[in-house]
């Protein structure tokens, strides 16, 4: 019996992937089925690779990218971190980001740029090996499942902690963080939840095995800092952003594992996610189990933005 068993039946998104025509690779297109790399390239082996996930929206003014500045700056300082250094500049990545867009004749996409140490010779030691780059593109629906933006999941607090500060930098959106994430989420998902909420090493609400969370308390939004082992998330900040905009008071601050349980209102943020309810934790419901009128305000907000076109902020980036 796989031990995976189950998971299929109970992720809404587990489907294969929308194949698109063309993936960049190292300044190249080449065909979708072609971006193939070597088995012994180091990622492979260690983990060493870094990436991106970035939407593009078919808005009502046409495809827009959301925050591409922040996204590439954060793939270039998840690098930077680990030593590694690609050998593009931001602006040619982003043009690149652009131009895979087209070529795949995509309205709207995900877009995932990655960075990974290749073939050269084995060993934890990567230097002498190349770092690669590759952008794919492809249309994906709606992470947490079709119905998740207006009825919330259900989620469980994982038994696994989030990378604790002193062994791999979270801050880092490195491939070998999401070892930690496959765990958070694979038993969220054999146990019957949509996903998991990890606490950092001291115990307190760090984040999802891939989206940052949010509470709001007695009116009052809260979220976890950066010391709480998170991803720097740029959903994260552009929902902190327009909350602020809103008139909400919101504070970074070290969340205990209980107050899931009596907020009035909880939801997870995320570029694959987006603004996504909660509707109970560990099978106790959150409010009332529906989503809740501040989510729903934020969440209307982000929508509008990336949905309608309404950019006061200038975050989108039409293509
Ligand atoms: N925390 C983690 C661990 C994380 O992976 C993400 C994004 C976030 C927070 C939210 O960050 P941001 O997207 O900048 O708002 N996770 C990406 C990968 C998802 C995947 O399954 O792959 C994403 O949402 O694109």
């Amino acid at each position: 019996m796989a031990f995976t068993e189950g998971m299929a039946h109970h992720d809404p998104t587990h489907k294969l992937l929308n194949e698109a025509s063309h993936i960049w690779m190292n300044g190249e297109f080449v065909e979708w089925k072609n971006a193939t790399i070597h088995i012994l390239s180091h990622a492979v082996h260690y983990g060493s690779s870094i990436f991106e996930g970035i939407r593009a929206y078919n808005t009502a003014k046409g495809t827009a990218i959301f925050k591409l500045p922040e996204h590439t700056k954060r793939f270039f300082n998840s690098t930077k971190i680990y030593r590694m250094k690609i050998p593009y500049t931001q602006e040619e990545i982003s043009n690149a980001i652009v131009e895979t867009i087209k070529i795949n004749n995509l309205k709207s996409c995900y877009i995932r740029p990655i960075a990974y140490r290749g073939y050269h010779s084995l060993g934890v030691d990567p230097s002498g090996c190349s770092l690669d780059v590759a952008i794919a593109v492809w249309e994906w629906g709606k992470y947490l499942g079709p119905e998740a933006l207006e009825k919330g999941v259900a989620v469980r607090v994982s038994s696994w902690n989030r990378i604790a500060p002193n062994t791999m930098p979270a801050t880092s959106k490195a491939g070998a963080n999401y070892m930690n994430s496959q765990l958070i989420k694979m038993e969220a998902l054999i146990d019957g939840y949509v996903e998991g909420i990890a606490l950092d090493i001291n115990g307190f609400v760090s984040e999802g095995s891939a989206e940052n969370i949010f509470l709001v308390m007695d009116g009052k939004i809260i979220t976890p800092p950066q010391g709480a082992s998170i991803l720097p998330g740029i959903t994260r900040d552009s929902i902190i952003t327009l909350a602020k905009e809103e008139g909400f008071e919101v504070k970074e601050q070290f969340i205990p594992r209980e107050f899931l349980y009596i907020a009035d209102e909880v939801f997870f943020t995320g570029t694959a996610a987006e603004v996504s309810p909660i509707s109970s934790v560990d099978k106790i419901p959150v409010g009332n189990g529906k989503r809740g009128p501040i989510t729903g305000i934020l969440q209307r907000k982000f929508l509008d933005i990336v949905e309608n076109g309404i950019d006061p902020h200038g975050w989108l980036m039409y293509i």
